[in-house]
């Protein structure tokens, strides 16, 4: 059984959700409560979990895993079901740059810690921090939207099924939406986060499923 160290509101524990899902994968969830002012990630206990304190983790036979993209990579390999990842190494590629634009350049930049540093120590106004936040998924989407559009129309972005660059996706278009970000400016990502969410493994992922 995997264990899944998880908070509903977390984008990347969200991303493993959505990928044990599609693999019709049963897992245990624990929550670790990352809102400010709980921070159960900074406990002691969780730090033995993952040192660097963050969500998600997965515990599997007694061992521990973190960092979701590379969780994500670990389940493809490891657990029967559909690929998450196209077969044709070029296409591969392009998944995942798609996935990593999110994980990488925009999901670093917005998460909680970065934000309370900005606020805390840079003393960085509500609004400020704000603005910060939409204009690194603005940057982001406004590329991954000139990427979605250069490929062949398809169900979807790679194929008739969802993938990692999915995966990435919906999670933050969540996010932006939580923090009301406008992003009536990207049509295409939003109709692909549309396509997924009717799926049933990403509609129980979702954190109001949670
Ligand atoms: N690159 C990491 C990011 C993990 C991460 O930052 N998780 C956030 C929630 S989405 C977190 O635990 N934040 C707590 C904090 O910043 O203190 C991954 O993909 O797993």
């Amino acid at each position: 059984m995997i264990r899944l160290y998880d908070f509903r509101f977390s984008s990347a524990a969200y991303r493993v959700r959505i990928a044990l899902n599609l693999k019709g994968a049963p897992y245990e969830s624990v929550s670790i409560n990352i809102a400010p002012g709980t921070d159960e990630q900074l406990s002691d206990a969780y730090r033995q979990i993952n040192p660097q304190m963050r969500v998600p983790a997965i515990e599997v036979d007694g061992r521990l895993g973190v960092q979701s993209m590379a969780i994500l990579e670990w389940i493809d390999e490891t657990l029967p079901g559909p690929a998450l990842l196209p077969a044709d190494p070029w296409t591969r590629l392009r998944v995942r740059a798609f996935a990593d634009t999110i994980a990488c350049d925009i999901h670093p930049l917005n998460n909680l810690s970065p934000r309370a540093y900005l606020r805390n120590k840079l003393g960085t106004s509500e609004e400020e921090t704000m603005r910060w936040y939409a204009h690194w998924i603005t940057v982001g989407f406004t590329a991954l939207e000139a990427e979605a559009n250069e490929l062949p129309r398809q169900d979807f972005l790679f194929g008739p099924v969802p993938t990692i660059a999915e995966i990435a996706l919906v999670p933050q278009v969540a996010n932006a939406r939580r923090f009301n970000v406008d992003v009536s400016s990207f049509p295409r990502l939003l109709e692909i986060d549309a396509a997924c969410r009717a799926l049933e493994p990403f509609r129980r992922a979702a954190p109001e499923q949670q």
